[in-house]
């Protein structure tokens, strides 16, 4: 079993109670790691260190330059260790080597693409309206940044807020899932070897409601990022009202995917496999309700059943196998209860719908890739978030009914569009209420596109210069240049 220290002021440390938590892999439902329960007098040190390397340690004096290579550096180290990091969140989470080996190998150009950022941070020169002045703007880091990160994705997650978040100059108290510390933690190494000073990154390991309520709750924290539920959402809301930290928050989703009766059909159906049933349906840009127009519902049906019934489940570590487990016992039994809600309100089970009892998949948290069909909008499968590997077919009659399907929804995370049409793909993009859309193509997402919610999808966006400037503030500074001499 691996026994993890956490990471203060670039020292390994355990937890001041000395207390620790489990780690179970969700393929074998037991324990394999051991990360240290960290509470608020934790969180409290790594804040002060953070403090302390942003007021007067050596970060609070390197330029953008310097961090910028210390960005490359990192995102050099990530990618020399991308195999260790993604079986490290497998072994946590029970995602696809497969899959996170891309994702892997994929995170050193967030380093990248904000270390090119790191310094070209610049404000502006504004004519204002007042005899012999000048006015310029600066953009200033926040200070402590503290980032919560949930459990599907810690890696990728992470960097949206860390590129940003150090380009920009900040330091940052990191609190990882209690369901996946250990990635995190292998991060920290590489944090620690790509000479970062003391007090910049740290990641504090522990549960939500101590450690990660200590975060939210302290005044020396300027910003809080975060993502994951609606309902920690809006206590990390009310907790940062305290103190007026500023938020980000990327919440959850219940992301339309809408199919034409002009769209290649093949194409769209690898998009609604790939949109609902990769990381076995636990994105927040899931697209969890598939609209289908009705002149070709069956016809479409028919084909997404065939692929499904084709899905390989197995060990998430086996090359070979197309859908791993969900991550952890709490997350299986809230999906399969939504299965029987959604088979109570009435709509059928076209595939899946169970957990699988062979020898091979009995032990651990599975769900079979669920389809369901005749679903209605306004039942509780098609508004709630399930986050799990189970989608929903609505039908529709045309573009005005699916626009107002897709659009009733409290969420607004993101949207796709299927058809060969393009000026119906443009009307639609510009009328879905959602921070996101894709045309004839899903889940795609860059470091230099801001990816962010609409409604109740979230606050703010991450990715992009956007995000550089979510975690600055901007100082007006004013010049009086005297009496002109004629
Ligand atoms: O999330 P939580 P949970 C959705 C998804 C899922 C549901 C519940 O629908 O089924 O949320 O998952 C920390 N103060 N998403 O309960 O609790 C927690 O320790 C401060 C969507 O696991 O929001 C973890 O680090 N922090 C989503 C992080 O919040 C607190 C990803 C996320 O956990 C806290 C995950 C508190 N009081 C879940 N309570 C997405 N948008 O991708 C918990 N945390």
């Amino acid at each position: 079993m691996k026994q993890y220290k956490m990471f203060i002021n670039n020292e390994w440390i355990e937890s001041a109670s000395g207390k620790m938590f489990d780690s179970v892999n969700p393929f074998t439902g037991e324990v394999w790691a051991q990360a240290p329960m960290g509470e608020a007098e934790d969180i409290d040190r790594a804040v002060k260190a953070a403090k302390a390397a942003f007021e007067t340690g050596e970060w609070s004096r390197i330029n953008g330059a310097g961090r910028a290579a210390l960005l490359r550096k990192l995102g050099d180290l990530i990618g020399e260790n991308a195999e260790i990091l993604a079986i490290s969140e497998v072994v946590d989470n029970g995602k696809l080597i497969r899959e996170m080996l891309g994702q892997t190998k994929s995170l050193p150009g967030w380093c990248y693409y904000f270390a090119g950022l790191a310094d070209k941070i610049h404000g502006e020169s504004i004519p204002v309206d007042i005899p012999n002045m000048i006015n310029y703007t600066v953009r200033e880091p926040l200070g402590v940044v503290g980032a919560i990160i949930p459990w599907n994705s810690p890696l990728l997650l992470t960097l949206f807020k860390l590129g940003p978040a150090i380009a920009a100059g900040n330091t940052m108290v990191i609190k990882p899932s209690e369901v996946t510390p250990a990635s995190l933690l292998e991060l920290a190494k590489l944090v620690e070897e790509a000479g970062f000073p003391p007090g910049v990154i740290n990641i504090v390991t522990g549960y939500g409601n101590t450690a990660g309520d200590a975060l939210t709750r302290h005044p020396d924290v300027r910003k809080l990022a975060f993502t994951g539920s609606s309902a920690t959402g809006k206590l990390i809301v009310k907790n940062s009202a305290e103190h007026f930290a500023r938020v980000s928050l990327e919440l959850g989703g219940k992301s339309p995917n809408i199919i034409f009766d002009d769209a290649d059909l093949s194409n769209a159906v690898n998009g609604v496999l790939a949109g609902i049933f990769a990381a076995s349906g636990q994105t927040c840009m899931a697209g969890s309700r598939v609209l289908v127009h009705e002149s070709i519902y069956d016809e479409f049906t028919e084909k997404l059943v065939e692929r499904t019934s084709q899905i390989r489940l197995g060990n998430p570590l086996d090359m070979e196998t197309e859908m791993g487990t969900v991550a952890f016992e709490g997350q299986h039994n809230k999906v399969l209860s939504y299965i029987e809600i959604g088979e109570s309100e009435g709509a059928k089970v076209l595939h899946g719908g169970k957990r699988p009892t062979t020898d091979e998949l009995k032990n651990g948290f599975f769900v079979e890739p669920t389809i369901f069909g005749d679903v209605q909008n306004d039942m509780r499968i098609a508004q709630e978030e399930i986050f799990g590997p189970v989608v929903c077919l609505i039908r529709f009659k045309d573009e005005e009914d699916a626009l107002r399907i897709a659009n009733d929804t409290e969420f607004g995370l993101a949207a796709a569009v299927w058809t060969k049409d393009v000026q119906r793909a443009h009307r639609m993009a510009g009328k879905l209420n959602a921070g996101t859309v894709w045309i004839n193509n899903y889940r795609k997402v860059s470091y230099a596109s801001p990816f962010g919610g609409y409604k109740a999808s979230g606050i703010g966006r991450e990715n992009g210069m956007q995000a550089v400037h979510e975690y600055t503030q901007v100082k007006s500074i004013w010049v009086d240049t005297g009496n002109i001499i004629t």
